[in-house]
């Protein structure tokens, strides 16, 4: 087997869906997790400054997206064909839209744009993008892209917490029970159950 190290902060946010997936794949990891304190020292010898990192046999596999594409492709959790990997593809990055839109309220050094900022979006923009992923839910069986389990739902399962917290709507999986939907089929997998329940907590 080789060596496989997972370097991440000790949250769940973007690194999640790496340790999900590797544990779908039945591969034994590090998770290595850097407290913030440790992460100036360790930063310049990540590929782009950031994390996570992936660590294969001393190959650095960086951005968490291409990294849950890369490790799908490996357990057969991407398309059948290249219809189904465009549409998983396509929902990932809405997904990933709507992170990255609350992400710049989260991370708005100013902070009164920040709160003005944040009643803008939750009265404008997050609920047009969340009823629009809740369709897109409810179309594919309970999954975010292909009718069926696909590294989509990791991705979104393994950021759920973090979206969450920054959309500031902490009840979001009973406005929205297609959300949960997507987690339970994750966490259908009893590895990834197992997983789960072992995993040190954290709220996001
Ligand atoms: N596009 C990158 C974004 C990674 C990212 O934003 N990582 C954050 C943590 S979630 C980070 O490393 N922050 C520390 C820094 O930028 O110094 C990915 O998806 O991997």
């Amino acid at each position: 087997m080789p060596k496989v190290v997972l370097h991440y902060f000790p949250v769940k946010a973007l690194g999640e869906v790496v340790r999900l997936l590797l544990t779908y794949g039945d591969q034994e990891f590090e998770d290595h997790r850097i407290p913030m304190e440790e992460w100036p020292a360790f930063k310049p010898s990540t590929p782009f400054g950031q994390m996570p990192v992936l660590e294969i046999d001393g190959k650095k596999y960086a951005q968490s997206l291409a990294i849950a594409r890369y490790l799908a492709r490996k357990y057969g959790l991407n398309g059948q064909d290249i219809e189904e990997d465009f549409e998983i593809d396509q929902n990932v990055d809405f997904v990933n839209d709507i992170r990255a839109k609350a992400a710049s309220v989260q991370y708005e050094a100013d902070a009164t744009l920040k709160e003005k900022k944040h009643e803008d979006y939750s009265k404008n923009v997050y609920p047009v993008l969340l009823n629009k992923l809740d369709e897109i839910i409810k179309k594919n069986n309970g999954h975010i892209a292909a009718g069926k389990l696909t590294w989509a739902d990791f991705v979104f399962a393994g950021m759920f917490d973090y979206l969450k917290s920054m959309l500031r709507i902490p009840d979001l999986e009973k406005k929205y029970p297609s959300f949960q939907q997507v987690i339970d089929s994750v966490y259908a997998v009893p590895k990834l159950k197992a997983y789960r329940d072992n995993a040190p907590k954290s709220d996001i």
